[in-house]
């Protein structure tokens, strides 16, 4: 039987730059989640008879919001549910399926690098039939939709087993349960030379990869132990947990830093990486060297082509704003496109559908191609597996000659977390009010040639979505960035990013934060971030 249920709006539910994420407890009063889910439904049309893929990063409240949504995909008449056995699905592999099985679209449940637990953090996104992130337009509906809903839909049924793969049904819905990896381990194979990779390991390459207990582990466990030989106990930390066993899945150098540490000495692996909570984010660390996600796009980008799947050549490269210039280097050398977008992986959508990009990347930590619509952690360890299997030099030696040809860009980004709310939007507040006047002024002893708030202006469909990080933009090429973050879950996140191009071999060496010193020093003379934070120094830095 279908249920409509009476219910009251929440009026918090705006989704942020991946998804609605808020605490457990957020998500558990009552039809919170329902709330959310009947909004998407609305903020939707033509799906009728259609399928729906589902599944999340296996994070606490995964099963129980997968169990409503698919009750309520019945209810609201979806012909199918595609769900990962377990609730299990990587956000790229959640893309992949959208696409493989031309699904209407997709939920997502997960809040990606935060941790997990009763009282942490849990997210619901929705993606679109191309396998990528809702654009703004239905956000917009969504959270429009969530402040006016009265009821939602459900089936009274109860929702099928999902840890046995198979056929089952719900309301009249079929619901296939399926191995969340078997179609993206297959679509790795067609990208990656499996041979090379594989010989590579056989004649003793020795790898770290940690899935730091999420959703990576069962994909990692299969395809570099399982498909490509890799010794066992390449993939640590392999089983997903629900509170991601306390630790936070975020691959930086704060929450990786044993694997960091272990990259450093001198009996290290050949090769370190990590990934996030929901599958989409990764870490790089060489032998003797952290590759800054910025450089990882720019040295991915020019040795694309040593791959199968990228032989013919990269469309164009895009990045995210306050993402390094390195990769502007590399498109210029092709002589190909070269965009630059909002932070978060939506924007990147539009470009990849129309063929103008082929890789993408952010400062973040995430990297991506027109192979999904996400960003795909896996994909990216991958892909530096194959170039290193074909150059045959080690990953150190790599960037070290990418630095030498194109010159090094020095970066560095400053989050200030859990900062109150409003005295980050007074800094920004009072920093836009500036803005127009700082062009010609000097910072210590640095010349500012321009500032704005980024404003993007979509090539393909024309749209355009404003205050999207505010630049200061100084002569000679150097810049700093300000934005608050739209992920997270407790007050306000102030991120700052820092960028010096140096061309000249002889300065590559230096300590990045001491070479960017005088900028971030700038940065704090122009807005104010101690005045106003009451910070004197980072949360993160990395
Ligand atoms: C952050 C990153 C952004 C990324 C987003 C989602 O957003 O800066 O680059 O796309 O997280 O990534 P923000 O608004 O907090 O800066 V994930 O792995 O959390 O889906
Ligand atoms: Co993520």
């Amino acid at each position: 039987m279908i249920r409509t249920i009476a219910t009251k709006p929440y009026d918090d539910q705006k989704p942020g730059t991946s998804g609605l994420r808020k605490k457990v407890p957020v998500f558990q009063q009552e039809h919170y989640a329902e709330n959310f889910i009947q909004s998407i439904f609305n903020s939707l049309e033509g799906f009728q008879g259609r399928a729906l893929v589902i599944g999340g990063d296996g994070r606490f409240y995964n099963r129980e919001v997968i169990d409503k949504a698919i009750r309520m995909a019945a209810a609201n008449g979806f012909g199918k549910v595609i769900v990962g056995k377990g609730g299990i699905l990587s956000t790229p592999a959640a893309s992949n399926i959208i696409r493989k099985y031309k699904a209407f679209g997709g939920i997502v449940l997960s809040a990606s690098h935060n941790p997990g637990g009763p009282h942490e953090d849990f997210g619901i996104k929705y993606n679109i039939g191309n396998g990528g992130p809702a654009p703004e337009k239905i956000t917009d509906a969504i959270f429009t939709n969530s402040k006016t809903i009265a009821e939602f839909r459900i089936a009274d049924a109860a929702a099928p087993d999902i840890d046995t793969i198979g056929e089952g049904e719900v309301a009249g819905m079929k619901v296939s349960v399926i191995d969340p990896v078997a179609d993206y381990a297959e679509l790795m194979e067609r990208l990656f030379d499996f041979d090379a990779i594989g010989a590579m390991f056989k004649g003793g390459f020795r790898m770290a990869f940690d899935a730091m207990h999420a959703v990576t582990g069962p994909y990692a466990k299969e395809i570099l132990e399982n498909r490509l030989g890799a010794p066992k106990g390449t993939a640590r930390n392999f089983v997903p947990l629900e509170d991601f066993g306390g630790h936070h899945p975020d691959p930086n150098l704060v929450h990786a830093k044993h694997l960091y540490d272990e990259m450093m000495r001198p009996d290290a692996p050949d090769f370190g990486a990590a990934s996030d909570g929901d599958g989409d984010r990764n870490l790089i660390i060489g032998k003797g060297i952290f590759v800054t996600p910025s450089d990882s796009l720019a040295v991915l980008a020019a040795n694309a082509h040593l791959a199968p799947g990228y032989k013919a050549g990269l469309k164009g490269i895009a990045r995210s704003m306050p993402t390094s210039g390195a990769a502007d280097r590399v498109a210029e050398k092709l002589g190909i496109g070269m965009y630059e977008t909002p932070t978060g992986w939506k924007f990147f959508g539009n470009l990849l559908d129309a063929g103008m990009a082929t890789i993408c990347g952010e400062e973040s930590a995430g990297t991506g191609s027109d192979h999904v619509r996400e960003k795909d952690g896996l994909w990216a360890v991958l892909l530096w597996l194959n170039i290193l299997a074909v150059r045959k030099e080690s990953a150190k030696a790599i960037v070290e000659k990418h630095w030498a040809q194109y010159g090094r860009n020095y970066y560095s980004r400053h989050d200030y977390e859990e900062v109150e709310t409003e005295r980050a939007n007074g800094l920004v507040e009072e920093l836009r009010a500036k803005l127009s006047t700082l062009a010609g002024t000097e910072a210590r002893g640095m010349k500012i040639a321009a500032a704005d708030d980024f404003a993007y202006h979509d090539p393909v469909d024309g749209s355009v979505s404003k205050n999207q990080g505010i630049r200061i933009l100084f002569e000679g090429g150097s810049r700093v960035v300000l934005r608050l973050s739209g992920t997270g879950t407790s007050g306000a996140t102030l991120r700052l990013y820092v960028e010096r191009y140096e061309p000249d071999p002889a300065r590559h060496g230096l300590d990045t934060q001491a070479a960017l010193a005088d900028l971030i020093a700038a940065a704090d003379d122009i807005a104010g971030i101690k005045r106003h934070t009451g910070r004197d120094k980072p949360t993160v830095i990395t």
